[in-house]
């Protein structure tokens, strides 16, 4: 997994470099970007499928590959954070979990431009780079630094979500918008954000950062779920001391 990541890396640094000139063009940098997304996906899908080619897939660009199998699958997201990406701002990455018997096991995160790569694998731990990681110790939900995305433009709920990120921001030291769910919950994982809630994700947003954030000794809770779509995804991830107290503010909008 960090194989197939460093070689895309190399294409996606390449393309990250063109958005200047093309962000001064008339025609701007949009197809140029759907480009480097799917440029990326193959490079991390052949790199991948070398190793194990029997392994389901689930990209955000290509969608399922070897539907049959549900007991082994990557969950891959070529550019998360892509309207950084656009917009030739450094925060985004490279994603990918490993999921055995619907569980992820290990997972990868790689922002190329910072040359940080986050990973774990179950009962060993999450690194940054060479060096362990773990979330912060933070005890009091009024001094935590929380990060947050969203709505999306297509939202439905909308009113629902600026209530929500109204709400906490009044109980909490602040909350950021960062613009990537893989890199906001790796940032949880290495303490440098207390905690991070999201509504309206996909799986492969937050699939290799769920692993992160627990070997980190974080807490990771999906909430209020919809079996009928069971790759759209409500997340919220903290530390262990506080994340009673975020749960409870996504809950109940009036406490105090
Ligand atoms: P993306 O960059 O791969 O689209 C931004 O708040 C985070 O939400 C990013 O991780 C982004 O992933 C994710 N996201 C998921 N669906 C989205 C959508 N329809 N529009 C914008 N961001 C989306
Ligand atoms: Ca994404």
């Amino acid at each position: 997994m960090t194989k197939a990541c460093m070689k895309a890396s190399r294409s996606l640094i390449r393309d990250f470099g063109e958005i200047e000139n093309l962000q001064v063009s008339t025609k701007g940098p949009g197809d140029f970007v759907t480009s480097a997304d799917r440029r990326t996906e193959k490079i991390l899908i052949d790199e991948l499928q070398k190793a194990h080619p029997e392994y389901g897939i689930i990209t955000e660009e290509t969608g399922i590959i070897n539907k049959s199998n549900l007991k082994q699958r990557w969950i891959i997201d070529p550019i998360d954070g892509t309207l950084n990406f656009l917009n030739g701002i450094p925060q985004f990455a490279i994603s990918i979990g490993y999921e055995e018997d619907g569980e992820i096991k290990s997972g990868v995160i790689f922002n190329p431009i910072m040359n940080e790569m986050f990973c774990a694998e179950k009962g060993n731990g999450a690194f940054l780079n060479n060096s362990r990681i773990r979330v912060s110790n933070k005890k009091l939900i009024q001094n935590a630094l929380l990060v947050t995305g969203g709505p999306k433009a297509a939202s439905k709920i909308k009113d629902k979500i600026f209530e929500e990120y109204a709400n906490i921001s009044k109980k909490v030291s602040n909350v950021r918008k960062f613009g990537s769910a893989a890199l906001d919950m790796s940032y949880v994982a290495c303490g440098r954000f207390d905690g991070y809630w999201q509504r309206e994700l996909n799986y492969w947003d937050i699939a290799a950062g769920i692993i992160i954030v627990k070997e980190a000794g974080g807490f990771v809770d999906y909430f209020e779920e919809d079996q009928n779509l069971p790759l759209k995804k409500n997340i919220l991830a903290t530390n262990s001391n506080l994340y009673e107290k975020l749960k409870e503010f996504i809950n109940k909008k009036d406490i105090e």
